[in-house]
């Protein structure tokens, strides 16, 4: 049989159309593909979610590539092992209550786990802003990132979502969002973002699951962002809060649609 490059281009944009439209109403949007958000989407598709996850970038895996400095070796915490050993990610004890993982190891079984669970991962796209309605977030204005890098004078598309998960890492960049634009105020003692405290990782590890929470109607944070609304410290290379952070937005997220769909 010969190969018609036509036949590729079709079925390449066939298939992609129906997956870009089926995710245009959804239970749950996550944005950013970092480890936080890909362990929220895998717990949410197993449950039988519908769940999407928009990623700026052309790889997902956000800062857990490098582990540090670019050692690309990552330490988890004794709480966080049950996460690696879910996933089926090897890991070995390097001192008590410390254990070192494989950076990509980790970033591409997370990432091979959610999309096999359900979760639909769409990269190269940028979520630019939000839709509100009512005071609550109930979706995503999205555009490629090849329209933002160009600076190129294109309109975005819409989404609808029944809740947003802000897992941009470092930048919250939905929570500035909704901070810059919607009138919304954050559940934070200011009710805007408080930015994130130098690194302490003891402190950053346990703070960033109890942030990895509700910060207004239809808009949970979670992982690094969550620290950064919040105003928790930085932790650098040690990954179980992050793990954990997806772990327990999942869980909140669950109860919630179970609750709405009562
Ligand atoms: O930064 P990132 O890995 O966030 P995380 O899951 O984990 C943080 C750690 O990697 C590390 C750390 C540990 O000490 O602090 O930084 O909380 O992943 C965030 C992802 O979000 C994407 C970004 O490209 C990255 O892959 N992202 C950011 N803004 C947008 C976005 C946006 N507006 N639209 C789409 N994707």
């Amino acid at each position: 049989m010969k190969l018609d490059e036509v036949v590729i281009s079709k079925a390449i944009i066939e298939s992609y159309k129906d997956k870009l439209v089926e995710a245009l109403d959804v239970d749950v949007a996550i944005v950013g593909a970092g480890p936080a958000g890909m362990v929220c989407g895998y717990y949410l598709a197993r449950a039988g979610k519908k769940v999407v996850l928009f990623e700026r970038k052309l790889s997902v895996g956000g800062g857990m590539w490098g582990g540090g400095i670019m050692f690309n070796e990552i330490v988890v915490q004794d709480k966080a092992k049950t996460v690696l050993d879910e996933f089926g990610i090897r890991s070995r004890r390097y001192a008590p209550g410390y254990y070192l993982a494989d950076s990509i190891e980790s970033v591409s079984t997370i990432c091979s786990r959610a999309v096999k669970a359900g979760l639909k991962i769409f990269n190269l796209m940028t979520v630019e802003d939000v839709m509100v309605r009512d005071k609550r977030v109930n979706g995503l204005v999205l555009n490629w990132t090849a329209v933002e890098m160009a600076h190129l004078h294109v309109d975005p598309i819409t989404m609808r979502s029944r809740f947003v998960v802000d897992a941009t890492g470092h930048p919250a960049e939905v929570a500035r969002i909704i901070e810059r634009k919607s009138g919304i105020r954050l559940n934070t003692r200011t009710g805007k973002t408080l930015g994130e405290a130098s690194m302490w990782a003891d402190v950053g590890e346990e703070t960033i699951v109890r942030h990895s929470r509700q910060i207004c109607p239809g808009l949970y944070a979670c992982g690094m962002c969550a620290n950064a609304v919040f105003g928790g410290p930085r932790m650098g290379p040690i990954f179980g809060g992050m793990l954990l952070a997806g772990e327990k937005v999942a869980g909140d997220l669950l109860k919630r649609l179970s609750a709405r769909a009562k």
